[in-house]
C-alpha cells in the first residue's frame, strides 16, 4: 500500500528463470507492494517453479512479445498504482520508491537508464545504447513538446490505473516497442508525466532484445517510425485521441469505438512481416 493505494508490479518473463525470484523478492522487501504479477511469456523451462516458490501470481501469455505481456499484465493487474519492471537483474526493487513518490504528483512516472550516475558497472548501457535512447527520446521531447525525456527503452515504470484506462484500449503494439508507444500515447491523452533516473545494473544471462546492436539499431528504427507516425497522425486526425472510451457496463460498445479506430491500420499495415522479423525471440536458453 502506498498512502492507501494499492499497488501492482507486472513482471514480464521469457528468459529470467536464473534471475527471477530475486527479483521478485526485491520487491516484496519494500513492504509496499501488494500483488506482484508474473507473465509468463512463453518462458524457459523451470520458470514457473521459481516464481511459485514466492508469492507472486503467474499467469500464462501465450501471445510472444514484450508488448503483448505488458498489455496482459495491465489487464490482469488489480492495484490503483500499477507498476512494470523487468525481473532479470537489472532494476532494483528499492527503486520502487522513487517512482511511487512521483506517482504521487503525476499520472505516470517512466524510469530513465541513461544517467551516468546510476548506471552500475556491467550494465548494458554502453555509448551506443546510451545515446541512441537519448536522440530518440529527445526526438520525442521536441516532436511533442513535452517534458523532459531521456530514454525511450526503460521498462521500469508506473501508472495511474484511472491513466491506464484512458490509454489501453489505443494499444497496437505486441512487440519490444510497445514502450515508446505508451509515452507516445500518455503525451497524446495530456497526461501529467514525468521522466526520473532509476539504477540500471549487469542483467543475469542472455539479453535478447538489446544484446545485439545490430537487433537494438533495428529497434531504434522502428521506435522513430512509430514516433513519427503518431506525430503526423495527430495532427492529421487529432481527434482520434480524444475519443474516451466506456468502460464498464458499456465495454462491448468500447469495443466497437476501438475498431473504428484507425491504429492498427496505419502503424502495422505493411510493418507486420518486418516487426515480426525483428521481434522473432531466440528460444529462451537455459543458462546452465
Ligand atoms: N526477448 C523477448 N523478451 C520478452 C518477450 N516477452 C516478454 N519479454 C520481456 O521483455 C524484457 C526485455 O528482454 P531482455 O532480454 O531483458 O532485453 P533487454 O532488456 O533489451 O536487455 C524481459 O523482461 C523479457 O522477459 C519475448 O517474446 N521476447
Ligand atoms: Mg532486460
Amino acid at each position: 500500500m502506498w498512502f492507501g493505494r494499492s499497488v501492482t508490479v507486472i513482471l514480464p518473463t521469457y528468459n529470467e528463470r536464473d534471475s527471477i525470484r530475486a527479483s521478485i523478492e526485491s520487491f516484496e522487501a519494500t513492504g509496499v507492494v501488494d500483488e506482484i504479477l508474473v507473465v509468463n511469456n512463453n518462458a524457459a523451462p523451470g520458470t514457473s517453479e521459481e516464481v511459485a516458490r514466492t508469492r507472486a501470481r503467474e499467469v500464462h501469455e501465450p501471445r510472444q512479445g514484450y508488448g503483448a505481456a505488458i498489455r496482459r499484465g495491465f489487464r490482469e493487474a488489480r492495484g490503483d498504482l500499477i507498476l512494470v519492471c523487468e525481473p532479470d537483474g537489472t532494476f532494483r526493487g528499492q527503486d520502487v520508491f522513487k517512482l511511487l513518490a512521483y506517482a504521487d504528483d503525476f499520472e505516470v512516472v517512466y524510469g530513465s537508464r541513461t544517467v551516468k550516475e546510476l548506471i552500475w558497472e556491467g550494465a548494458n548501457m554502453g555509448l551506443f545504447l546510451k545515446w541512441g535512447n537519448y536522440a530518440v527520446a529527445k526526438l520525442m521531447e521536441v516532436l511533442f513538446n513535452t517534458t523532459s525525456l531521456t530514454d525511450v527503452g526503460c521498462t521500469m515504470r508506473c501508472i495511474r490505473r484511472e491513466a491506464l484506462e484512458r490509454i489501453e484500449p489505443f494499444f497496437t503494439v505486441d512487440g519490444s516497442f510497445f514502450g515508446p508507444e505508451m509515452m507516445v500515447l500518455s503525451i497524446l491523452k495530456k497526461m501529467r508525466m514525468i521522466q526520473i533516473p532509476v539504477n540500471y545494473t549487469e542483467r543475469v544471462g542472455h539479453s535478447s532484445v538489446t544484446g545485439s546492436h545490430r537487433v537494438a539499431f533495428l529497434l531504434g528504427l522502428r521506435m522513430i517510425a512509430l514516433i513519427l507516425s503518431y506525430r503526423v497522425r495527430s495532427w492529421l486526425r487529432p481527434g482520434d485521441f480524444e475519443v474516451e472510451f466506456a468502460r464498464g457496463s458499456d465495454v462491448a460498445a468500447g469495443g466497437r469505438i476501438a475498431a473504428h479506430l484507425p491504429t492498427r491500420d496505419l502503424l502495422l499495415e505493411g510493418e507486420e512481416s518486418e516487426s515480426a522479423e525483428l521481434e522473432k525471440p531466440e528460444p529462451p536458453r537455459s543458462s546452465s
